[in-house]
């Protein structure tokens, strides 16, 4: 079964896109899971078919190895790594045709360290995707859209899998800077155009890094989503459609 693993910044709207995109795809009576990775979270606003905390408990660890909150995610992402077995057995037995994971909050730890790689190249050889937020109210600055851009090109860069591109919360802004920020993403012209406008001398700093994301030949189109108004996503399923099936629906 193809894997989605949802990843971004903490705060971009990670788990409440798991929630609203998984319960979105069974109103369309799509056979989907839900797997939560991430150790430390207390509260989900989804029930997940398949749960980490089952197996890692930060607590304990906080307890076992007198750690701070800290440090006891930290070693909790890289014992996940350990329970890949798990997860999967966990995953064949939700018996669904699409598997939908929402990543840890901080996404250094899943990114950034050595078990987030090694879970998604050993979890399945099915197809499989990570899809990037873009969290709109932050990316509204195109400096910060810019950093986010890199901040992407550093995630492909660690994983090397089909990237998909989600603007979340666009419920939160109004359409006109929803269309610019999604403008930027398909005219690099644009981008450097609002990078001109800002009386911030570290414009030059910022434009030059659009050169360079250019020259890495990464182009994408951010799809605007909401998880609060389930605007995008049957776009985003169109998309996640195609390259997981080669546009074929998950479930018959
Ligand atoms: N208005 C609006 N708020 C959203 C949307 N998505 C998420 N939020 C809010 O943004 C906050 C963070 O959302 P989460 O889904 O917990 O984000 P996350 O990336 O899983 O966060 P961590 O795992 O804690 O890093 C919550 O208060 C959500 O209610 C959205 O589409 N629209
Ligand atoms: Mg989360």
């Amino acid at each position: 079964m193809p894997i989605v693993f949802i990843i971004g910044t903490a705060g971009s709207g990670k788990s409440l896109f798991t929630a609203a995109f998984s319960e979105w795809l069974k109103m369309s009576k799509q056979d989907v899971a839900t797997v939560n990775l991430d150790p430390g979270v207390l509260k989900l606003p989804y029930s997940p078919d398949v749960d980490i905390r089952n197996y890692v408990d930060v607590g304990n660890l906080m307890e076992k190895y007198g750690l701070g909150p800290n440090g006891a995610l930290i070693l909790a992402a890289d014992l996940i790594a350990d329970e890949i077995e798990n997860v999967a057995k966990d995953i064949d037995a939700a018996n669904a045709d699409l598997v939908i994971v929402d990543t840890p909050g901080q996404m250094e730890l899943f990114a950034f360290r050595a078990s987030g790689p090694y879970i998604v190249n050993e979890l399945t050889k099915e197809p499989k995707a990570l899809v990037y937020l873009f969290d709109a109210v932050f990316s509204v600055n195109p400096m910060n859209y810019v950093s986010n851009m890199f901040l992407s090109a550093a995630v492909y860069n660690r994983f090397f899998q089909p990237q998909v591109y989600l603007l979340s919360k666009c419920d939160l802004l109004p359409k006109k800077e929803i269309d610019k920020i999604a403008d930027w993403s398909a005219d690099p012209k644009a981008l450097e155009n609002s990078i001109e406008q800002l009386e911030d001398p570290k414009r030059l700093f910022s434009r030059n890094m659009v050169h360079a994301i250019r020259q890495l030949g990464l182009r994408f189109m951010l799809i605007p989503v909401s998880a609060k108004t389930n605007q995008g996503l049957n776009n985003f399923n169109t998309t996640l459609e195609r390259i997981l099936t080669g546009g074929e629906k998950y479930t018959y």
